[in-house]
């Protein structure tokens, strides 16, 4: 299939060691996927979907112990343990591959191996990166032509002896207790076993275009990060594109795709979805950072998407799309709890079990239709938002990166920072508390910096360091915001009507951007006059935006003292810069 000695000899040691009946190279053609989706509902792989109300969408099922990224089964494998600092789970390379190996070893007996040749970004940029990918699974062939691009155009874009990122999976026996996910940074290779979720096993998404691709980035002076692109359309037809970071459930997809509330209609806002989960992002030679989208579909979360929340993503999920997980309605279509239409009153829910509303189990739980982390798999081409820079080679210019957390009481509902550097430490002191539908403690603080704590492949303090450095490095860097969609009232109700309303603090950031509007100097940053925050149609109350843009002292007081825990984590490797931001931000709250 290819002349590329090194990729031939790698697929040949690797089908050795997991004695494949036989290897299929993927061409990335239509014939394939026929022939694919044929032999996978042979053998219940997947369900076929009602093809007249859902043309071609299937049904997916993962065991039942194997639902979610397995972050305690995920290490980074680097020669110096320090090299993947504190916050990762480390394992030697060569203890890695040898207990890995023991699981890979005949693990493909009676299995086909395939041979999937990806491109993360378009094919040929020079942003892109390219990976094979070896797996036994159908399902994961099938996924990764929604999530990258993939076949034949990417192996010859590789030639004879270009690099790529050398990729093996197997479900092996989807054991829990033989289920590691690998990285080997140093060896440019990932390594998944026991495992059918695609959190671990689409090995181009968190695997690549994350863990490895900010090792990758640091060192080629870029940044692999995990945001949503999206572009701000003016009725000029000026487009502002923005990044935007928010640790999970907190509406990375749904901000991706908004639509324009019915209050700002008159505007004539467009919203332009580049992505919805990672950015690759470099310095131009215009001094500027600009970014694309390493992925080519969306691997959402199914529940608590419908109509209101993103009908967008409805939408796109109507046709070509794989559903993992959800229920199973006797018509042979699918539902998830908070989703459109009626509950259903039969079906099967995603343990294969006949399913009614109101089913509880003996302890009195309550049995879901769909597992809390269903997905949907569906191509970003089918979004009605979609981009047309999806394919421009050098991406779109950023200009605002936005963190985001969820913060009952302290973080106001948006504010800049005073420069890059202090934007750094906003993003380093990123956090959201748990809510009521999380294991844990509620209202407990989890810091997840830059929301990368599961995917930095590399030690954070030096992470941090990157990040400062970036910013020195660029004439026109972006302005870095955080916001905050999630305060409350003291009796716990949320103050800002989020979803789509959110585009009314974007144009803020965006008149920022532009230099179009002044703020008002805080001791935590920049906040908006309140009058400049348009609120055509809401029934926002004056003097709920003064609560939503209030800055609190004693709640800020307690902060910095958890954000003073939370850096001791990183010992030496903490940058100074963080720590004079820390202590600035210190005397600042201690004078107001
Ligand atoms: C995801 C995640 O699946 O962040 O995107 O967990
Ligand atoms: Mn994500």
């Amino acid at each position: 299939m290819t002349r590329h000695a090194k990729l031939n000899k790698w697929v040949k040691e690797m089908a050795a060691l997991c004695r494949p009946d036989k290897i299929v190279w993927i061409d990335g053609s239509e014939d394939e996927k026929k022939r694919l989706e044929k032999e996978a509902l042979y053998t219940g792989e997947l369900i076929e979907l009602n093809q007249e109300k859902l043309p071609g969408c299937f049904y997916h099922r993962t065991a039942a112990n194997d639902v979610a990224r397995t972050e305690h089964l995920t290490y980074i494998c680097t020669k110096k343990r320090a090299d993947a600092g504190p916050t990762n789970n480390w394992m030697s390379p060569a203890k890695a591959y040898k207990k890995a190996s023991e699981i890979f070893k005949g693990s493909m007996i009676g299995r086909t191996m395939y041979v999937i040749p990806f491109s993360m970004g378009p094919v040929g940029s020079e942003f892109s990166k390219i990976g094979v990918e070896l797996t036994d699974s159908i399902y994961v062939v099938l996924n990764m032509r929604i999530m990258t691009r993939i076949g034949r155009s990417v192996l010859e874009k590789l030639g004879t002896d270009k690099d790529f990122t050398k990729c093996l999976h197997s479900k092996a026996d989807l054991n829990v207790d033989r289920r590691l996910i690998l990285h080997f940074p140093e060896d440019n290779a990932i390594w998944s076993v026991g495992s059918g979720y695609g959190g671990n096993v689409l090995l181009g998404k968190k695997c690549l275009s994350l863990r490895l691709g900010s090792w990758i980035a640091k060192k080629e002076g870029w940044l692999a990060e995990h945001m949503l692109i999206m572009g701000v359309e003016d009725p000029s037809g000026h487009i502002t594109y923005i990044a935007a970071a928010f640790p999970s459930a907190c509406g990375k997809t749904n901000l991706a795709m908004l639509i324009p509330p019915e209050g700002l209609k008159s505007k004539g806002y467009r919203i332009w979805t580049v992505g919805d989960d990672i950015a690759w992002m470099r310095i131009d030679t215009d001094g500027s950072l600009w970014a694309i989208n390493p992925e080519a579909g969306f691997f959402g979360v199914a529940p608590g998407t419908n109509s209101r929340t993103n009908p967008n993503a409805m939408a796109t999920i109507k046709k070509n799309t794989i559903f993992t997980n959800v229920l199973l309605k006797p018509d042979g279509t699918v539902w998830w709890e908070d989703g459109d239409g009626p509950v259903p009153s039969e079906g099967i829910n995603w343990e294969g079990k006949p399913w009614k509303p109101g089913m509880t189990d003996e302890k009195g739980n309550k049995i879901h239709g769909a597992h809390p982390n269903s997905r949907f798999t569906a191509p970003l081409s089918q979004c009605p938002s979609v981009s047309n820079r999806l394919e421009q080679h050098h991406g779109v210019p950023i200009s605002a990166i936005v963190f985001g957390g969820r913060r009952a009481k302290l973080a106001p509902l948006v504010y800049e920072s005073f420069y890059w550097q202090h934007g750094v430490f906003m993003g380093a002191t990123m956090a959201s508390e748990r809510t009521a539908a999380q294991f844990g403690k509620q209202g407990e603080v989890r810091r997840d910096p830059m929301a990368m704590l599961p995917f930095c492949g590399y030690n954070m303090g030096k992470y941090f360091s990157h990040w400062i450095k970036m910013g020195k490095n660029m004439a026109n860097p972006p302005k870095i915001f955080h916001v905050n969609w999630f305060k409350q009232d003291e009796n716990g109700k949320f103050l800002w009507p989020g979803f789509g309303e959110n585009l009314r603090v974007l144009e803020w950031i965006i008149d920022r951007c532009r230099q179009k509007v002044k703020a008002v100097e805080s001791p935590i940053g920049y906040v908006p006059d309140p009058a400049d925050i348009d609120l055509t149609g809401l029934d926002t109350s004056k003097e709920t935006m003064a609560k939503l843009l209030e800055v609190d002292k004693n709640e800020w007081k307690k902060e910095i003292e958890d954000q003073k825990d939370f850096f001791k984590t990183f010992g030496k490797d903490l940058p100074k810069e963080i720590t004079i931001e820390h202590e600035l931000l210190k005397k600042r709250i201690e004078r107001y």
